[in-house]
């Protein structure tokens, strides 16, 4: 239990940031990986806390002992919210990942507005707002992530929640004019209401936010305050603000000098003796512009032939979101055109692409950032992009190259060292390589010093540090360190209605 009048941080978000898996003996607990839990799994190691969130398998199985586990080296507790089969594919794989999920990302025409998947995203929402409000206590800090949960403040205070709850979207909020073809935009913006604080992760987020919502909420009045608004609506007044997401720059720093990354590092290059390596690390998805980027390499060695044997491609693809037709399309479509170029270029003991479709565990993942000497980071839009800041952070030497998507939202902070492209234009990325190819020590050690610059001063525990700030005025290390919790959290009593509230919720909402 935490001290009288502590202050604990609750994260809740779609996922909890472990994989449940099982093998002969039984169930195991093995962290998951993706931007969320990269950003916050060293603040909350760091300072204990609580995580909320479902823990990716079937409601009928006992999670308590692995999770236990999970906990104990984790470093925190985790909280499972219980999802049913068909919630699971109406609410996550149906509302986030086919409204959510494209329209937010500028990709309408993908968007599958179904009602049904409306409905479970709303009952899903009040499902964690029970487990929020049953695991909180009232002083403690509730910091919602990302748009599975974007209904969540208007559950808790539909059960009678009165503490601070901060919102955090990960990824972009889009402009006007698509957000306006969401026929239940309406809904969602008055449930965000109900945060005290909005965190987007640039200033084109926050600009657009406060568009959509000058335009559809009636009766709102916003008032700008340097890079913090202030929203008034009828009695409730709330804070919208810019915080771009970062990493544990540090970590990265030093896990690259290790002797196994090292070493690692140094068997990619004796594999590829005398070449340059090109590196791309996406998740599978759409949105991460992997045809685009493969049809600009291929441009690259038609334009250039001097390239050819000089440079290597290595594509990196995270498994991700396999069940929905269209990513396994999208995978159908990358090794076609991987099988395509590597058909049309190779030479004995040369190929152009080395293409791995697999999750790469922590080391190797930095033994490639650091074995690369360019990094191609070209999403069609992206809310933040990790790669390209963890990339920077592990290039030691500082004589690499980062090429970055002008739509990532890494873009506003990095734009003076790396450089910047439109991933449409296939010819200009193709241009972009060759120059980072050809760029001189000189050139590519003064931008990477200013890259790596930028990032080590504005660090994940700075984000955690500014969003905290303009939540509750407080620092980090304010809340208690990991040696004050217990195992077991005890909770305190929140003011509960239970299905009235529940159904207030629906019929309010829908
Ligand atoms: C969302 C938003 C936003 C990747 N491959 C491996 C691996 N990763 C880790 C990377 C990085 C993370 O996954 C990916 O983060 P991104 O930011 O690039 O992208 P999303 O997963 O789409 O994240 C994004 C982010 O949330 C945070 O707010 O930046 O815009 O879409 O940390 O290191 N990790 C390991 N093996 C891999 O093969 N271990």
């Amino acid at each position: 239990m935490a001290r009288k009048g502590e202050r604990r941080l609750v994260i809740v978000s779609n996922r909890l940031p472990v994989v449940m898996e099982h093998n002969d003996t039984g169930w195991f607990v093995r962290p998951s990986s993706g931007g969320l839990v990269t950003a916050l799994a060293p603040v909350l190691r760091d300072r204990g806390g609580i995580w909320i969130g479902w823990p990716g398998t079937s409601s009928e199985i006992d999670l308590t002992e692995p999770l236990a586990i999970g906990t104990r080296t984790a470093g925190y507790s985790l909280k499972p919210v219980s999802l049913t089969p068909q919630e699971v594919q109406n609410f996550y794989f149906g509302f986030a990942n086919e409204v959510i999920w494209p329209l937010f990302h500028d990709l309408q025409g993908s968007c599958n507005f179904d009602p049904d998947y409306w409905a479970t995203y709303q009952e899903v929402n009040f499902k964690y707002a029970e487990v929020t409000a049953e695991t909180a206590g009232k002083g403690d800090y509730i910091w919602v992530h990302d748009y599975h949960l974007m209904c969540l403040g208007r559950a808790l205070r539909q059960l009678g929640v009165n503490s601070l709850i901060g919102f955090f979207l990960h990824i972009p909020f889009p402009p006007l004019d698509i957000f306006l073809k969401l026929p239940w935009r309406f809904q969602i913006l008055r449930a965000l209401l109900e945060f005290d604080l909005i965190g987007l992760q640039t200033l084109r987020d926050y600009r657009n936010f406060l568009q959509c919502i000058r335009a559809v909420i009636k009766d709102v009045r916003v008032q700008l305050n340097g890079r913090i608004a202030t929203i008034r609506f009828g009695e409730r007044g709330l804070r919208v603000g810019a915080f771009p997401i970062s990493i544990d720059y540090k970590a990265f720093a030093r896990e690259a000098v290790s002797e196994e990354v090292t070493e690692r590092s140094r068997h990619i290059h004796e594999e590829l003796p005398k070449r340059h390596i090109v590196l791309g690390v996406d998740r599978l998805d759409y949105t991460k512009g992997i045809p685009h980027k493969l049809d600009a390499f291929r441009r690259l060695l038609t334009q250039h032939p001097e390239l050819r044997e000089q440079i290597t491609l290595v594509q990196v693809v995270v498994p991700s979101r396999e069940t929905i037709p269209k990513y396994q399309d999208l995978k159908m479509e990358i090794e076609r055109m991987v099988g395509e170029i590597n058909g049309l270029f190779t030479v004995w003991g040369w190929a152009p692409i080395i293409y791995i479709f697999r999750s790469l565990d922590r080391d190797e993942l930095i033994a490639y950032y650091r074995a690369s000497e360019i990094a191609l980071v070209t999403p069609l839009k992206d809310g933040m992009n990790l790669v390209s800041k963890e990339f920077c952070a592990s290039s030691v030497e500082e004589e690499c190259v980062l090429i970055l998507s002008e739509f990532a939202g890494a873009a506003a902070q990095l734009q003076n060292g790396a450089l910047l492209v439109n991933p449409y234009d296939t010819e200009l990325v193709a241009d972009a390589i060759h120059r980072a190819f050809s760029m001189n020590r000189v050139d590519r050690k003064y931008r990477m010093h200013k890259l790596r610059k930028k990032i080590r001063e504005n660090d994940v525990f700075h984000w955690v540090d500014s969003f905290l700030k303009a939540a509750i005025g407080r620092d980090l290390h304010e809340f208690p360190p990991l040696e004050d919790y217990l195992p077991q959290v005890e909770l305190d009593a929140v003011s509960y209605r239970g299905e009235t509230a529940a159904q207030d919720f629906l019929q309010g909402a829908s």
